[in-house]
C-alpha cells in the first residue's frame, strides 16, 4: 500500500483526490481556477504549493497529510454538502459566500480560504526577513522587524483557543490581529498579507501543545515574504 493509498483507507483524504502540487501562483488565481474548475462538484480542495512532506521537520508529513488532507479537505466537502442542500449557492464565488453568509456555511468556506492562504503563507526554506518596500512598511508601521515580530508572536500565542494570527494592510497601515474560529480579515474590510494557524490540529502532530514553540519556527524557517510581498504589491 503506497502512502496515498494508505491515506484514502485511512479516510484521510477523499478517494478521487490527490495531493496536487502547484507551482506558487497568484493567490486570487489559486483560488478561481482550482475552486471553481468544471467538476461535480462546485468546489474542490485547491493545491498544495508544494510537497506534502516538504516542510519537514518544521511541520512532519504526517502534519499535513492530517491538516491537508483531513481537516481542510473536510472543509471543503462540508460546504459541497450545503450546495447539495440547498443552504449554499455553489455559482458564487468563494468570497461572496463568506461575505454573505454565517453560521456553518460561513464556517466552511471561510475556512477553505483560511487555509489555502495558510499554505501559501509558508514555503520551504522560509523565514528570514522580508526586502523592498513591505520591509520599509515594516519599519514604518511597527518601528522596527523585531517589534513586528514581538506584535505577531502575541497575537498567535494569545489568540484564546482556536484561531489566526495575521499581518494584514488596514487603512493603507500594516497591523497584526487575531481572529478566533474562522474569522478572517476579508470581513474587516482588511487585506490579508499571511497567516498563521494556531487552531491545534494546525500543530499538534509536530509540537503537542507548545504553541509558542510553533509560532517561533513558523516566523524564523517557514513564512514566505514573497507571498506577503505580492500580497503587498497588490493593495
Ligand atoms: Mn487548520
Amino acid at each position: 500500500m503506497d502512502r496515498r493509498e494508505f491515506l484514502v483507507a485511512s479516510g484521510a483524504v477523499a478517494a478521487g483526490l490527490a495531493f496536487p502540487v502547484t507551482p506558487t501562483a497568484d493567490f486570487k488565481d489559486v483560488l478561481a481556477t482550482s475552486l471553481h474548475k468544471e467538476s461535480a462538484m462546485p468546489f474542490t480542495l485547491p493545491a498544495l504549493p508544494y510537497d506534502v512532506a516538504a516542510l519537514d521537520p518544521f511541520l512532519t508529513r504526517e502534519n499535513l497529510e492530517l491538516h491537508y488532507g483531513k481537516h481542510h479537505n473536510a472543509y471543503v466537502v462540508n460546504l459541497n454538502k450545503f450546495v447539495d442542500d440547498g443552504k449554499a449557492d455553489g455559482t458564487k464565488s468563494l468570497e461572496d459566500i463568506i461575505l454573505s453568509s454565517e453560521g456553518p456555511v460561513f464556517n466552511n468556506a471561510a475556512q477553505i480560504w483560511n487555509h489555502t492562504f495558510y499554505w501559501n503563507s509558508m514555503k520551504p526554506k522560509g523565514g528570514g526577513e522580508p526586502a523592498g518596500k513591505l520591509a520599509e512598511a515594516i519599519v514604518r508601521d511597527f518601528g522596527s522587524f523585531a517589534k513586528f515580530k514581538e506584535e505577531f508572536t502575541a497575537a498567535s500565542v494569545g489568540q484564546f483557543g482556536s484561531g489566526w494570527g495575521w499581518l494584514v494592510v488596514d487603512g493603507g497601515k500594516l497591523k497584526v490581529t487575531k481572529t478566533g474560529n474562522a474569522d478572517l480579515p476579508l470581513k474587516y474590510k482588511q487585506t490579508a498579507l499571511i497567516t498563521c494557524d494556531v487552531w491545534e490540529h494546525a500543530y499538534y502532530p509536530t509540537y503537542k501543545n507548545l504553541r509558542p514553540k510553533y509560532v517561533e519556527v513558523f516566523l524564523a524557517s517557514l513564512v514566505n515574504w514573497d507571498f506577503a510581498a505580492a500580497n503587498f504589491a497588490r493593495v
